[in-house]
């Protein structure tokens, strides 16, 4: 898989370099290139923004960078391969564990990072001559920008790529991947100040673990996230 990210805060992603999605990219699974849009600038203070039409507070995004920078990486190609290009954004479809799985099956995605008050609506359009555009959020909240939320997509994406995480069992005993929250988990020593391990799992009864670990999965998500439950009214 490739993925580009266009931010004028490139240096944010340097810590997805790091451990697993670094190893991932070592070893050609996964082609991770961040990009500063303001290479894409051609005036004296590589300016990315202006003030917005109509008046308002703060700044917007220039289009014409972004149309540079699209021209690069995503560029029209009749009958070509269309990357999917993903916009951060609090007014955009909310990223799920279903969001993951479905980005990672793409060969290209492209991430464009926004700052001030946002970037001019005609990029969209503009993106959207040259693949799948998704705008998409990480959840209710205001963030400056989109960093943050690219770099959380980012590393649920690529760690579903086939051979970035190491042992495919651990994608699948996960909170989210069956639709319940994870069951707890304990390791040695069996008592620690006093506290025991549930003696169920030392009791070598596999079966009994089995169902025990879905019952607790079951009664954590009623209490904490009832709304991934089939019949909340919430
Ligand atoms: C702010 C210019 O997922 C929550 C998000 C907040 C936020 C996102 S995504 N993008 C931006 C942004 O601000 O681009």
């Amino acid at each position: 898989m490739r993925i580009d990210v266009l931010s004028i805060f490139p240096s944010y992603f340097d810590g997805l370099t790091l451990s697993l999605l670094g190893r991932a990219r070592d070893s050609g699974i996964l082609d991770l290139s961040v990009h500063d849009l303001r290479d894409w600038t051609h005036d004296r203070h590589r300016t990315v923004d202006d003030t917005p039409y109509g008046g308002g507070a703060g700044m917007v995004m220039k289009p014409e960078p972004w149309g540079l920078a699209l021209d690069d990486l995503a560029p029209a190609s009749p009958g070509g391969a269309r990357p999917t290009i993903v916009f951060p954004s609090p007014a955009g479809e909310v990223f799920r564990q279903s969001t993951a799985r479905d980005l990672a099956t793409r060969e290209h995605l492209v991430f464009g990072c926004g700052r001030y008050e946002g970037i001019d609506e005609r990029v969209f359009e503009e993106a959207s001559t040259r693949g799948e555009v998704r705008l998409i959020s990480l959840g209710d909240y205001v963030l400056n920008g989109g960093e943050v939320a690219v770099m959380a997509m980012v590393e649920a994406i690529g760690r579903l790529i086939p051979g970035v995480v190491g042992n495919p069992e651990s994608l699948v005993e996960e909170s989210h991947e069956d639709g319940l929250l994870e069951y707890p988990s304990y390791t040695k020593p069996a008592v620690w100040r006093g506290r025991e391990v549930p003696p169920i799992l030392l009791s070598g009864n596999h079966g009994a673990i089995a169902a025990w670990r879905r019952e607790q999965q079951l009664e954590r998500t009623r209490r904490r996230r009832p709304d991934l439950l089939p019949d909340d009214e919430d």
